[in-house]
């Protein structure tokens, strides 16, 4: 055969073999791209680890950051997970969205913190038809059948509520006005979240107990300071004597605490507005301490142990237990100062 025949078949050879390299790296790529999947759940390094789908329901909140930081800290590959996060901003619809996706991905499990408790029925009956188990965290959701989720890890929030009314009640006798008239407004949290459920039958509870306590009005602020603080403002339009401010989240406090600020009053101990609120996250605790608000009511946002401890248990076939409630507390000026150096979020 010829020199420039030969030349000529190598460089056929070359050609033909660069081009099959091309189109079998295509082909791997392609087909995940066509799934519409994202590449990384796919690759071969998520084979030996335990894929978990992750709703977050959103990010309105500190407690909401510090919850989202936990449960990310403890599903990392180093530990043998891999998980796929979804901010769901604060809409169910995206919620639903993100499940469904987990499941057409295969995930091994499914966590999801629901927006508000009604509405799930239909898309944890595919998770339950798809054999992945689906972890509940933070809120609650109101379904038929229970059995559509494996277990539930979160606060007790109706116990939030009471603590925070015993409290006062207990604050007012020390203070020497427990028969007088107390003007009491709440800003409540999402409606229909299990946080504002909880925080409101509870308080309620007991402010049912006693007939001076007159709740003015409760509305919802969302859980977030700016829409709390235009609520506030127009309670203080509305009512010229309010003694307690019960806002159910910290957020909303800060945002409150602005309103009544722009409007001439003071708050705390030594102020016009008794505050009470719900979360106990650093900067709240701080004001606490400064004497700004008389008490906040803990709610945990660490659950990520809680929740890697459940699915650790049901990857080794063990049994769970369905309710799993994080351990909180309450704060005031009394024992503020001494935990304020340990507290992680
Ligand atoms: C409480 C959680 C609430 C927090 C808010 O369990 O659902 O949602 O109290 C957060 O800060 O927005
Ligand atoms: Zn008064």
């Amino acid at each position: 055969m010829s020199g420039r025949n030969v030349n000529n078949l190598k460089l056929i050879i070359a050609v033909v073999f660069v081009v099959s390299i091309c189109f079998l790296v295509a082909s791997v790529f392609g087909f995940n791209y066509f799934q519409g999947l994202p590449e990384e759940s796919y690759d071969d390094e998520t084979d030996d680890l335990t894929v978990i789908g992750f709703s977050q329901l959103g990010s309105e909140s500190l407690w909401r950051s510090a919850n989202s930081a936990s449960i990310q800290e403890v599903f990392q590959k180093d530990n043998g997970y891999f998980l796929i996060f979804n901010n769901a901003r604060q809409k169910q619809e995206n919620q639903i969205k993100a499940i469904r996706s987990f499941i057409s991905q295969r995930v091994d499990y499914i966590i999801f913190s629901p927006m508000t408790e009604e509405g799930w029925d239909t898309v944890l009956q595919e998770a339950k038809e798809a054999g992945i188990p689906v972890i509940v965290v933070d809120r609650m959701v109101a379904v038929e059948d229970p059995s559509l989720y494996t277990a539930w890890v979160g606060s007790n929030t109706e116990e939030e509520g009471q603590k925070a009314g015993r409290w006062l009640e207990q604050y007012v006798e020390e203070q020497g006005y427990a028969e007088e008239p107390l003007n009491i407004v709440v800003l409540q949290g999402t409606l229909g979240s299990t946080a504002e459920l909880g925080r409101t039958k509870g308080f309620n509870t007991v402010a049912d107990e006693h007939q001076n306590w007159n709740i003015l009005k409760q509305e919802s602020g969302d859980f977030t300071a700016a829409l709390a603080k235009e609520v506030m403002r127009s309670m203080l339009q509305q009512y010229p004597d309010i003694d307690i401010l019960v806002s159910q989240n910290d957020d909303m406090t800060f945002g409150a605490l602005e309103a009544i600020e722009e409007a001439g009053l003071t708050t705390g101990p030594d102020g016009d507005i008794i505050v009470i609120s719900f979360d106990a996250v650093r900067e709240a605790l701080e004001l606490v301490e400064s004497g700004k608000i008389n008490l906040d009511v803990e709610c945990n946002p660490e659950q990520g142990d809680f929740i890697l401890e459940v699915i650790e248990k049901l990857k080794h076939g063990e049994t769970v237990e369905k309710y799993n409630y994080v351990e909180e507390t309450v704060f005031t000026q009394e024992n503020v100062s001494e935990q304020l150096p340990d507290r992680t979020y």
